[in-house]
């Protein structure tokens, strides 16, 4: 599975449930990385992973459940940065990480270690190794070019300001993380999770190699639409799609899609649309697509199983 945060980890806790976890491997955006307080943080890997772990906050989507905010306190009391929210367990994951990170370690490595550390058997893979950094110009700064990083966005403006362009800050230098390319290339079936197709699948395209190896697997790719009656469930989808251009349909996911996917599936509420995603020279697949219980994820989970080539 090609995944973001939020609505890939749900999918993916579906899929375990349908398939033997060790069978399921996710190749993880890294776009929305950032150095916050010294530390290195992988809120797409992080996410999949408490959420595989079963541990993760089921409101925020994001987090682990049950944590306490003491060191955010700590940052409150000396004036330090406290816009994004880092809880004490979480915060272990990333101290991990940086300093696996500053010996040597790669990312694929790092991940691994903290993926056993909760117990998983599924593979998670970041697309590449390589520092790639979403950033985001911002259309109402009177023309300035202000451009920020992703988490400025997302979190500290609440994504609530109009975008005029995205960009994945050397994704042209960067290489496929170890296992990406053999994963695409072996797997089964390989799904687009119902993630932002901007900024979540977007950044796995740009990695040098990654479309390609899914373009050659076309016929043995499944997308799930992140759009459901014109609309995302969470987190900016439509409004970047509608800013950068797109339609905001699932005949628009179907057209951003249509080199590497030869299935949309889109929700019941969206089944007179299904000519727009034929018109696009892909199947159309039409079922429950919000995941609002584990049940629908699951189910959802052998719909997408249901779409490999025998
Ligand atoms: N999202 C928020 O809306 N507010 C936060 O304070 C926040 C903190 C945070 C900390 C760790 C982490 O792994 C994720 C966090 N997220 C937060 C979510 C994150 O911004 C998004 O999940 C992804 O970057 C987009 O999928």
């Amino acid at each position: 599975m090609l995944a973001g945060g939020v609505g890939a980890a749900r999918l993916l806790a579906g899929l375990v449930q349908v398939l033997p976890p060790s069978e399921v491997t996710a190749v993880v955006n890294t776009g929305d990385d950032l150095i916050m307080h010294g530390l290195y943080i992988a809120p797409d890997l992080d996410t999949v992973t408490y959420t595989l772990a079963g541990a993760n906050n089921p409101e925020t989507g994001w987090g682990l459940v049950g944590e306490t905010w003491q060191a955010m306190g700590s940052l409150d009391r000396y004036g330090g940065d406290t816009w994004f929210n880092l809880g004490d367990v979480d915060l272990g994951t990333h101290l991990y990480r940086t300093g696996r990170l500053a010996s040597g370690a790669g990312l694929a490595a790092v991940t691994a270690e903290v993926a056993a550390g909760w117990g998983l058997e599924s593979t998670l893979l970041p697309m590449t190794e390589d520092r790639v950094v979403t950033k985001v110009t911002l259309a109402d700064d009177g023309g300035l070019g202000n451009e920020v990083d992703f988490q400025e966005y997302f979190v500290r403006l609440r994504h609530d300001v109009p975008v005029s362009s995205v960009r994945f800050d050397g994704a042209e230098a960067s290489l496929p993380g170890p296992g990406v390319l053999e994963a695409i290339a072996g797997a089964d079936l390989v799904v687009v999770a119902p993630s932002n197709p901007i900024v979540s699948i977007g950044p796995l395209l740009a990695v040098p190699g990654i479309a390609d190896a899914i373009r050659a697997r076309r016929d043995d790719t499944v997308a799930v639409s992140p759009i459901i009656a014109g609309a995302a469930l969470k987190g900016p989808a439509d409004r970047l799609m509608r800013e950068l251009g797109h339609e905001v349909s699932v005949g628009g996911v179907a057209r951003m899609y249509r080199d590497i996917t030869s299935c949309l599936i889109i929700d019941s509420v969206d089944t007179d649309l299904a000519g727009a995603v034929e018109a696009e020279g892909m199947a159309c697949v039409i079922t429950d697509t919000v995941m609002s219980s584990p049940e629908v994820a699951t189910d959802l989970a052998r719909t997408v199983l249901k779409q490999t080539r025998e």
